[in-house]
């Protein structure tokens, strides 16, 4: 069943003629002919030769044929003369857009109408949503972001370009072979992408390697010459991004690279076929393949070719779409803001600048203040380990002549700082584009910083900790250049599309208007949180949803789990700093009490775990191993499996995200403080009534400012305790030497007892807990195990639960991607 959105009904249906033409139509009837046209013309079937894939195929060319006329219209709007509107380019190295098809029937109001069609034709909606293979151009909260924020854009009628990589490889698809993540290509394109349209047309050269060479102009000026050793060629791959019921729909242009010639004619003459065809296979590997995150940068060339690839090309296209427009180029940021996500794409300070100075002959000080004024970074860590730096030899290598442009930032930048303060070199030191400490590095933070005239953090407390630590001196020096947008996530996929029991409830009581404004709308469920009977309708939805997911939990994992105990669930990559082996440590502790019938009255729970690990992160993948270790041994011992089941779903993806939110009951997120930027997976839970259990970190401080306070569960050190606790000296073993019931859990898993006898197996894990535990798991355990019996007891009277959930639900319209994005078309 679709969303019950009550007023389904289309932003422009046009007249009568507009809902029969077989390509616009928006009725059933037109689109019935159009799937039986598109079958027959586009896939060569007739309907009882058709397999589902060719029925999906049918069905997503219908759809997309009625998100051209807007298309066009936006893309004039780019790119036209007489349009005074400035455009966001969103550069982003990932996209987690997750399928399509569900999403544009929500925005486009077709919903009812194409399942109406399609059981004309014999079809079912769902099976053919099944059907489609989500791109995964992206590792997580980030790439999803991006996504979220293209779909707000587009519904607050924003121009925008999401700029990025058409990978052919996305992130890695996640099996458990024997408790072990095991990784598989992911080969999403094998069926086609009939989502893309291929713009041979726009297509850039991008140039890596070789050297410079000084030269003087015509007249008589001093130049510098790139002669690279390569030449690859970006082309367009353009995806329609609709806006919800508006007539704006958008574009998310990904780049894909392929040899300048497809073959060395050269080689090719003396008779060396295969080396002619090298050059190609090499120029294509820039877009084969996305670099799963949380690994060391070490020796990865072709991480910065794909970064510079990607944002050489959507400069070049920027700037061909202004002079298409008739504007100067000295008014590039009159009419795009390019939005930096993180530093992958930082790169384009020096590109942009290189462009306007080196190919289009601009003066360096205009140059430089177009490049600053239309650049904004945002930054999305903390974790020293991900703040990028490239060596300088490997940027000097790929990039030269950027290299020099680099140097000479850095020295304006550098003579700038020693006027306004003489005598502290320490500054200039800890700020340089250089990090000379040892090996010479690029800190592309700083080249970020620098190059743009606003940077941004995602929550409250992660802007407050970047103005305090990693980009303290910025902000000494460039305080007015710093400010917030906290994260949020489209309430189009999140709820309408993944939560249909959700939204119909919801819409029949406060009408549908939350779909496009959720921080006026939703709020006006709050009387109904202590209504009988729509905590029954609400506890149904949840109920429904449970059921769902645990018969999905069945068929990927053969677990059998009960709806009816409470969905305790922690999905989101496997990182040390969000501490999934925190909850494991409550699992064992649990399963202790159990075990010793010590427990009194248990609430039954089905604890959910998903993430996938950096192929290369072996603690997180023994961290994996651990939870599905825990779970055998819980799922088949006869006393605990009673009230307790342990689940680790594999290969979490957006579209299994759709299956879990709406049926979680409690929403783990309980990482580190200080350590998550701000996390999404928590607004998503709390908008599908999950009530949180979590540290005061990232976002989860204001969600539960919004929720209130009694709606929330805390615990844990605060980030100030954290860095107080580490600077007096931390030690976890002597927490565990005091603590019997966390040196009880933690021997048992070192006893071999979740391990076939095997000691040695999870030995590194407990090691590092029991010597530096940097994430301080111990150091929180004992509150976290205290606050968990806190959620077993508030859950026993389902009535104020429920309340609970429903306020949760109608408190964090805030929450949403339209709220971050009014943000930044107002700030930034
Ligand atoms: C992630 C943070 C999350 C945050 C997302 C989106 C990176 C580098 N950062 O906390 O870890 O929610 O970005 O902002 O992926």
């Amino acid at each position: 069943m679709g969303p019950a959105i009550a007023s389904d009904s289309p932003a422009n249906a046009g007249g009568p003629a507009a809902l029969t033409n077989v390509r616009t139509g928006l009725g059933a009837d037109a689109i019935a002919a159009a799937l039986i046209e598109n079958l027959h013309c586009l896939q060569g079937k007739l309907p009882q030769h058709a397999t589902r894939n060719d029925w999906y195929m049918a069905l997503a060319y219908t759809v997309r044929d009625r998100m051209m006329e807007r298309y066009v219209a936006t893309v004039g709007s780019i790119a036209g003369a007489n349009t005074n509107a400035k455009a966001v380019a969103y550069l982003s190295a990932e996209f987690l857009t997750g399928p399509h098809l569900g999403n544009g029937l929500i925005n486009l109001g077709i919903w009812q109408a194409v399942e109406e069609a399609l059981s004309r034709v014999g079809q079912d909606l769902s099976g053919l949503l099944e059907q489609e293979e989500e791109p995964g151009l992206g590792n997580g909260g980030l790439g999803r972001l991006a996504a979220c924020y293209m779909d707000s854009l587009a519904t607050l009628n924003v121009p925008a370009i999401g700029y990025g990589i058409r990978y052919e490889f996305g992130i890695f698809d996640q099996a458990i072979r024997d408790g072990w993540q095991v990784e598989i290509t992911d080969k999403w394109l094998r069926f086609g992408n009939p989502w893309e349209i291929v713009r041979s047309e726009i297509a850039f050269d991008v140039k890596f390697g070789g050297r410079t060479e000084p030269y003087h102009d015509e007249a008589g000026r001093y130049r510098v010459r790139w002669l690279p050793e390569k030449v690859v060629k970006g082309i367009a791959y353009d995806t329609p991004v609709p806006g919800y019921r508006v007539p704006t729909t958008n574009l998310l242009r990904l780049w894909k690279a392929e040899a300048t010639e497809p073959f060395d004619f050269e080689a090719f003459n003396v008779g060396d076929y295969y080396r002619a065809v090298d050059e190609k296979v090499i120029s294509e590997t820039i877009s084969k393949v996305l670099y799963p995150n949380d690994e060391p940068e070490a020796g990865k060339q072709l991480r910065l070719a794909q970064q510079y690839f990607f944002v050489s090309c959507s400069l070049q296209d920027m700037i061909r779409l202004l002079l298409t427009r008739g504007k100067p180029l000295n008014e590039l940021h009159l009419y795009w803001a390019a939005q930096l996500n993180d530093t992958h794409p930082s790169i384009a300070v020096a590109e942009l600048l290189r462009l306007l100075v080196v190919e289009h002959a601009m003066e360096w000080g205009q140059a430089w203040a177009i490049t600053q004024q239309t650049c904004a970074y945002t930054n999305h860590t903390l974790l020293a380990e991900a703040l990028e730096r490239w060596p300088l030899p490997l940027l000097a290598k790929l990039l030269p002549r950027h290299l020099e442009i680099i140097y000479e930032i850095n020295r304006r930048f550098l003579d700038g700082l020693r006027l306004r303060y003489p005598n502290d070199d320490q500054l200039l030191r800890r700020v340089s584009l250089i990090d000379e400490a040892g090996d010479k590095y690029i800190r592309m933070a700083h080249l970020a910083s620098v190059g743009s005239h606003a940077i941004n953090g995602v929550a409250v407390l992660h802007t407050e900790l970047l103005k305090r630590t990693v980009l303290r001196d910025f902000h000494r020096v460039s305080p007015e250049k710093f400010l917030n947008v906290t994260n949020g996530v489209t309430p189009r996929r999140w709820i309408a599309l993944s939560n249909p029991n959700l939204s119909a409830l919801i819409t029949r009581h406060i009408g549908d208007r939350w779909i496009a404004n959720l921080e006026d709308e939703l709020k006006h469920l709050e009387p109904l949180a202590s209504d009988i009977d729509f905590q029954r309708d609400w506890q149904a939805v949840k109920a429904d949803n449970k059921r769902n997911l645990a018969g999905f939990i069945k068929e990927r994992t053969g677990v059998i789990v009960d709806p009816h105990s409470l969905f305790d669930i922690q999905v989101k990559r496997l990182h040390e700093y969000k501490r999934q082996h925190l909850n494991v440590l409550y699992l064992v502790t649990l399963c202790n009490r159990l075990r010793h019938a010590s427990g009194g009255a248990v609430t039954p729970r089905t604890v959910i775990f998903a993430g996938k690990a950096a192929p290369g992160y072996r603690m997180a993948k023994l961290i994996i191993k651990l939870i599905n270790s825990v779970a055998v041994v819980v799922n088949q011992d006869p006393v605990v499996s009673q009230v307790l089941k342990v689940v680790f779903l594999p290969d979490f993806n957006v579209k299994n995200g759709h299956r879990v939110y709406p049926a979680a009951d409690l929403s783990e997120q309980i990482s580190t403080a200080g350590k998550e930027a701000s996390g999404t997976g928590n607004m998503k839970f709390a908008m599908n009534g999950a009530i949180t259990i979590g540290t005061l970190d990232g976002a989860n401080i204001e969600i539960r400012d919004a929720v209130g306070h009694e709606n929330f569960f805390l615990f844990g050190l605060t980030a100030e305790e954290v860095e107080r606790v580490r600077a007096e000296g931390y030690r976890p073993g002597s927490i565990y030497q005091s603590n019997p019931e966390l040196r009880e859990a933690i021997d048992l898993i070192s006893s071999g007892f979740f391990s076939n006898g095997d000691r040695g197996l999870f030995r590194p894990l407990v090691e590092s807990l029991l010597t530096s535990d940097d994430y301080m798991l111990l150091a929180d355990y004992q509150a976290y195990v205290e606050c968990q019996q806190h959620v077993s007891d508030a859950y026993s009277d389902q009535n104020a639960w429920t309340r609970m959930s429903i306020l949760n639900t109608a408190r964090v319209g805030h929450f949403s991607s339209d709220r971050s994005i009014r943000e930044y078309c107002r700030d930034i």
